[in-house]
């Protein structure tokens, strides 16, 4: 048997595992495993400027591909420099493995040089950490971590390494595991065959039906069978955030995003109806507005893969706990066993007529912008055209959020990528490094704000050192745009320390880092701008907009309030 020192067993397990890119920082306690990595061409490093940044980069390459990602940092401050993005992975079920280095084992609980430990910091914000003793536990350790971060409800693992495990004149029989064993860990599968047929019953038998599908649809790789599902049953479908792209956003049964910034249609419908299928959706806040007068008529249908999410919020009369996939799979079965029975064909058009109204009324409406001005939705819409509706966009936090959320249709699942759940400014532009090491030739677009681009904007350098042709486009409102609608909307206008003095300069900030940068003030020069950006297809571009700062997203959910409770403009609410 081949025998390798620990450092080489973790680089070593790593390949086995299919792991292709390993985004990382080095430190002096995995020096050791870098000099690894060094000997070795399968899994390719990706030297980042801070390690928060692997982390989201790995994050984004997850979200994209479905593949674990995998980050490698140093002890102490490059451990902790982790923690934001484990969080973010933790709150929207990414998989992810992260592997810390920690001082020598002698050393540890002496408050030696760069220790922290790792393993308590990180322990709310993982679905499982190892805390490797000996250099010979990590072959198996590794086989675990990914097995658990990508089964079930997915999430990132954490392998904390004291440097003494990894030393390499220690070496020992190398062996990676083909079978993963745990004895108190068996993720669901299929779901009760009792409780698909009474959900399919039900769901038959409605008169206002609503499909809501979440994240798990699409982490659950089970896009196909939802639209088979909303095709079939010819009922509206709406995604939420995280679900963007579950369901073909341009398609005329898909009613928009529900929630706290959902549209007017998609809100309406869910608090009328009468029977509700969430699907891999799990009932948080900021879609229910308040749980009390949470859609009052409807009976609801719950499909999770996590027990513990089925009447968290919301009290569910149909839970189904098992992987979306296989129970689609079989509720589409189910349907097609009682082809017999086929949805109220009169409700469902009254239905829809009653969605097309709701739809006329106010759909993605926006106030035109004031001539020489532009509004963000603008931009969000012009990306949409330029791109073909075919980039991949990644986004940071606030009001462009939101609009490329809404504006921007998302055909494919894994095409939206955002910090949903932890809602992590900083996010956008390392996630969009990981989405095109996946997909080299593929459009990416970094949708961002210029508040939240500067939180991991050194990443630049690392986009110019690998060559990787992102397009950000900066929606520039000079101002920490969704704290100041807030301020607008609670607190009579008092703009607390929302607006940002003293911005860089972008266009040279981006030249500086060997970039091309424009800025857009004119609306005029919005598309021949964007169309000359991507025509760059080698290029990493800039696009520094100049919008309409005094713009708010809407409709927003009324604080307390139903899902029908929304302000529809600055003059206007429900
Ligand atoms: C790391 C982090 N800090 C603070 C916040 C709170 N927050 C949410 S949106 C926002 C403003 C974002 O400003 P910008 O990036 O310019 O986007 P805009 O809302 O103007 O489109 C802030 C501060 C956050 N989400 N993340």
């Amino acid at each position: 048997m081949e025998q390798l020192s620990g450092g080489e067993m973790l680089i070593r397990a790593l390949a086995d595992e299919g792991v292709e890119f390993l985004f990382g920082y080095p430190g002096g306690a995995v020096l050791h495993i870098y000099d690894a990595i060094f000997q070795q061409d399968k899994v390719k490093h990706i030297l980042v400027r801070h390690e928060q940044a692997a982390g989201h980069a790995a994050d984004g390459y997850a979200r994209a591909t479905g593949k674990v990602g995998c980050v490698l940092v140093t002890s102490g401050p490059g451990a902790t420099n982790t923690v934001t993005p484990i969080a973010t992975a933790y709150m929207d079920n990414i998989p992810m493995v992260v592997i810390s280095g920690q001082v020598p084992s002698h050393l540890v609980g002496e408050d030696a040089f760069q220790e922290t430990d790792m393993i308590g910091v990180s322990r709310p914000i993982v679905k499982h950490s190892f805390q490797i003793r000996h250099a010979s536990e990590i072959p198996g350790v590794v086989k675990k971590a990914f097995y658990i971060a990508s089964s079930g409800r997915p999430g990132p693992v954490v392998i904390d390494i004291p440097k003494d495990c990894t030393n390499p004149n220690e070496k020992f029989d190398y062996d990676y595991p083909t079978k993963v064993k745990l004895r108190s860990y068996t993720p669901p599968g299929r779901g009760h065959a009792g409780q698909i047929k009474k959900a399919v019953d039900e769901l038959l038998a409605a008169k206002r039906p609503v499909i809501y599908a979440g994240g798990g649809v699409v982490q659950g790789n089970a896009s196909h069978l939802l639209t088979e599902l909303v095709r079939t049953l010819g009922y509206p479908c709406t995604n939420t955030l995280m679900g963007l792209g579950a369901y073909p956003g341009s398609d005329p049964q898909f009613i928009g995003m529900l929630g706290m910034h959902g549209t007017y249609e998609a809100n309406m419908a869910m608090h009328h109806s009468d029977v509700i299928l969430a699907v891999g959706a799990r009932f948080d806040d900021r879609v229910t507005n308040n749980t009390a007068k949470f859609c009052p008529n409807a009976k609801i249908i719950h499909i999770d893969i996590d027990p513990a999410a089925i009447s968290k919020t919301v009290r569910v009369d149909i839970p189904i706990v098992g992987a979306v996939e296989p129970v689609l799979t079989d509720m589409l079965a189910q349907i097609k066993a009682e082809a017999e029975i086929k949805p109220d064909a009169e409700a469902l058009k009254i239905w829809w007529e009653q969605i097309t109204q709701w739809r006329a009324r106010h759909g993605l409406r926006y106030e035109p912008a004031q001539p020489g001005e532009m509004k963000p939705q603008q931009v969000v819409e012009m990306l949409y055209k330029v791109t073909n509706g075919q980039a991949y966009v990644t986004s940071d936090v606030g009001q462009h959020q939101m609009f490329a959320a809404l504006y921007y249709k998302y055909d494919r699942p894994r095409q939206w990528i955002n910090s949903g759940g932890l809602g992590t400014m900083g996010f956008g532009l390392p996630a969009a490094m990981g989405v095109k090491f996946a997909f080299p030739d593929a459009i990416v677009a970094c949708v961002t704000g210029e508040a939240s681009i500067q939180m991991n904007i050194q990443e630049l350098s690392t986009c110019l050192q690998y060559g990787l042709p992102v397009k950000i486009i900066n929606i520039n409102n000079r101002s920490l745009g969704m704290v100041k609608q807030w301020q607008d909307m609670q607190y009579e206008g008092r703009h607390s320390n929302s607006y940002m003095d003293s911005l860089p300069d972008f266009v040279k900030l981006v030249e500086a880092y060997g970039h091309v940068g424009m800025k857009i003030t004119d609306p005029d020069q919005l598309e021949s701008k964007m169309r000359e950006a991507f025509a760059m297809t080698d290029r990493l571009v800039f696009l520094d907009i100049y919008v309409d700062p005094s713009e708010h997203v809407y409709p927003m959910h009324i604080a307390k309030g139903s899902m029908r409770d929304m302000l529809l403009s600055k003059t206007e609410r429900t």
